[in-house]
């Protein structure tokens, strides 16, 4: 039975030794272990990642690998040098500043990509021992960029997600990294790459198309001739346990507790990791400016900052904590009473009933990082409110902005905002409270931590199934022989062959790529056959395909089927057609010319091409949906169509393309065997028009009308070489 592996960094249990040096086993409360509880303790599902601790001894290793194994976890085991530089290091010391916008905090150390690299291949080795045919992999976060890769080199045809838990920064922010390219190449080697939101998603994909030089169509990309499909997948969290835990008799109790001591001053939570990306300085310095500025709350609200440890060992979060501790002094001095103390600050963690109470107690939570992938606490402050009291001040700059827009929403380093978003938050009424809370809550309830898990594994399904139905058209060996069988016993064969491509690669300069020796040389054989006859079908002018290939035997359809030409007959035109369209379009185009450098107008006898090749990444693609949006009602009432092609978008009469005249050819000469091999959009009009039983064959992209698809114009010689020997 195919199997599920979830890899991330940690597993979801930390192994402890106690004094005596027996080890325990504590399981992770994070709502990631949670969701994908469900799957990694079913059958022989498995969860590889770190144990989360160095261990020394051999025999104690061990002893945690089998109880690990015996619970369907398997430890990959990290020297405490490879702690340092890929964990502490590349993981939290260059890619976690990058990737939140605080890249002056950055380090970039070779030493640090070489561990980072080393572990992420470990990983992938230990994937690799349990990988079996049918598998599927969900790799989880930037401590393992590189492992979808490294797992798809090995074994191509594996099923292999990847999920971002922080954001994705924009492609300005991502270049800085020394190592961006090696990253994306990583990530790219999954068939699905999820993000907790739209935007992380957006920076992705721009990312890879200024890196990668790799568009997208729709979130897809086209890499190595697999598709790669991007999507956004907002984490939810385990509602249920949130809003019992809330309910039950020992939160209860340690709220009474709580609230005795605090007398009925309204409460104000922030519950965050020690982070830089969590803005918890500021947070301090937004509360200073409230006591000021509405002395009337001095004595009557106080703040409880929880502070998780973490990190402690990288010298950027000493630094910070030093900070929160000098400005929680100052402020406590400041406005500190006998009775009533500002701020409530706690540097360590709670046990989830304290958790449960603080949510519980609190007016208002202040979730206000700087930058934050999704955000869990102000998803489970809104579902512990049982009646609906309480009011979220939230970050824009958290993912969960995106989805808890009935939250106050504020700019973090807009100090003044976030000040006045207290105030509103203290003075809001109850019934507007509830308004807001259940809305929040409805959308929690749904979208929660098992909701995104079957979302994410559902995609993943598809994903792989649809590459699946696709791979079977990618003609190998087999195909191959099988096409050469059918062409053999022919003896009237017709071969649609478009040009650019297809007989040849792609070059910035279209008239760079006349055809060279080998080619001619395969065309002459192929053309001489008196068995075969050779359709040259190509969207170029008639004049140069004239003076590449003229003195061969063979027909033309030229400027997709306006100029046609047998071999032994004169150049005529499709009948019917009609130039008057030209100045109005011409004009129109002329604008995007003006404004594009490096886009130009080709003429064409009976089209308008658009090229923009040589128009920095990204201008040209806009510029193209603009020109096809600006000819849209236009090109209908003047009877002509507009396509797009590999960089350039055509305009031409409706009744000319490749699919019509590929027609004519077919039912004037009556061929019994037919191939046609294409690259662009304008030769699925000949795949469409050809009967069933033609060997319509779609060079470079896998998604065609075409029956089968080849990597490349190399592969298309290869081929035709076959051919030429028959
Ligand atoms: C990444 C992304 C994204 C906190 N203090 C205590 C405690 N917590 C729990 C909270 C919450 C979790 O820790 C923190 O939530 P985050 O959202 O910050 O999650 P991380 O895993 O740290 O971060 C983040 C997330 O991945 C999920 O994709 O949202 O943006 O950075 O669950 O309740 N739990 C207990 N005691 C504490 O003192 N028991």
């Amino acid at each position: 039975m195919s199997k599920t592996i979830i890899v991330s960094n940690r597993l979801p249990v930390k192994v402890l030794k106690k004094n005596d040096g027996e080890l325990v086993y504590k399981p992770s409360e994070g709502g990631l272990a949670t969701g994908l509880g469900s799957i990694y303790k079913k059958g022989n599902n498995l969860w590889v990642g770190w144990p989360g601790r160095f261990f020394k001894k051999k025999d104690k290793k061990l002893e945690a690998k089998k109880k690990l194994e015996s619970q369907n976890m398997k430890p990959v085991f990290l020297a405490q040098e490879e702690i340092t530089l890929y964990y502490e290091g590349f993981s939290n010391e260059t890619l976690w500043p990058n990737f939140h916008y605080f890249n002056q905090y950055a380090l970039y150390r070779k030493s640090y990509w070489d561990a980072y690299e080393k572990v992420n291949q470990k990983f992938c080795d230990e994937i690799l021992s349990e990988l079996e045919p049918g598998d599927k992999v969900w790799v989880h976060d930037y401590q393992l960029m590189l492992v979808p890769q490294m797992i798809r080199e090995r074994k191509p045809d594996v099923s292999v997600g990847f999920f971002l838990h922080i954001p994705f920064p924009s492609f300005e922010v991502f270049r800085l990294l020394p190592w961006r390219r090696q990253l994306l190449d990583g990530v790219l080697g999954s068939d699905l790459i999820g993000f907790h939101t739209y935007d992380d998603m957006r920076h992705f994909l721009s990312a890879v198309s200024r890196i990668c030089y790799i568009s997208n169509h729709h979130g897809q990309i086209q890499k190595d001739r697999r598709t790669v499909v991007t999507d956004s997948f907002p984490i939810g969290i385990d509602y249920d346990k949130y809003a019992s835990q809330a309910a039950h008799p020992e939160t209860l109790k340690r709220e009474v507790e709580y609230r005795t001591s605090l007398g009925d001053q309204k409460l104000i939570l922030s519950i965050d990791r020690l982070d830089y990306s969590k803005g918890i300085p500021a947070r301090l310095q937004i509360f200073d400016i409230f006591l000021k500025k509405y002395p009337q709350y001095q004595g009557k609200v106080s703040l409880m900052m929880v502070v998780v440890p973490s990190r402690d060992s990288v010298e950027k979060y000493k630094d910070l904590k030093e900070e929160v501790d000098l400005l929680v002094g100052r402020i406590n001095g400041k406005y500190g009473t006998v009775n009533w103390t500002p701020i409530h600050y706690f540097y360590r963690s709670f046990p989830l009933e304290d958790l449960s109470a603080f949510y519980r107690m609190a007016d208002v939570a202040m979730v206000t990082p700087m930058r934050d992938g999704m955000n869990l606490v102000c998803k489970e402050y809104v579902a512990s409110k049982l009646d609906q009291t309480g009011v979220l001040i939230l970050s824009e700059m958290a993912g969960a902005s995106k989805e808890l827009s009935d939250a106050l929403i504020v700019n973090p380093n807009d100090k003044h905002q976030v000040v006045d978003a207290i105030y509103r938050a203290l003075t809001m009424t109850e019934e507007e409270q509830k308004k807001h809370i259940s809305i929040m809550q409805k959308t929690l309830k749904k979208f929660n931590i098992h909701h995104w898990v079957s979302l994410f594994l559902g995609k993943l399904d598809d994903v792989t199934r649809k590459r699946d139905e696709l791979a079977t058209k990618v003609v190998d060996k087999k195909t191959q022989n099988s096409i050469v069988k059918a062409y053999e016993s022919n003896n009237k064969r017709m071969l649609f062959l478009d040009y650019d491509g297809t007989l040849v690669a792609f070059d910035s300069d279209p008239q760079a790529v006349k055809p060279g020796k080998a080619l001619l040389n395969i065309l002459d054989k192929l053309s001489s056959n008196p068995k075969n006859q050779v359709v040259i079908i190509s969207g170029r002018d008639r004049t140069t395909l004239e003076s590449w290939l003229g003195h061969l035997p063979v027909d033309f359809i030229a400027e997709h089927g306006v100029w046609l030409k047998d071999k032994e007959g004169e150049w005529h035109m499709a009948e019917g057609l009609d130039n008057s369209w030209k100045d109005e379009i011409r004009d129109i185009l002329d604008i995007y010319v003006n404004k594009t450098p490096g886009s130009f107008i080709e003429e064409k006898d009976y089209s308008l091409v658009w090229h923009y090749r040589k128009v920095e990444t990204g201008l040209g693609e806009l510029r193209a949906r603009e020109i096809i949006s600006h000819l849209k009602y236009l090109a209908v009432n003047m009877n002509l169509q507009v396509l797009e092609g590999n960089k350039v978008v055509e305009i031409k009469n409706i009744e000319v393309n490749k699919g019509k005249a590929a027609s004519k050819w077919v039912n004037h000469y009556k061929p019994e065997f037919i191939m046609a091999l294409g690259d662009d959009w304008t030769d699925e009009d000949t795949f469409k028009a050809l009967p069933d039983d033609a060997y319509t064959i779609k060079v470079g992209d896998i998604h065609s009308a075409a029956k089968y698809s080849v990597e490349s114009p190399e592969v298309v010689s290869k081929l035709l070489n076959e051919l030429t020997k028959n």
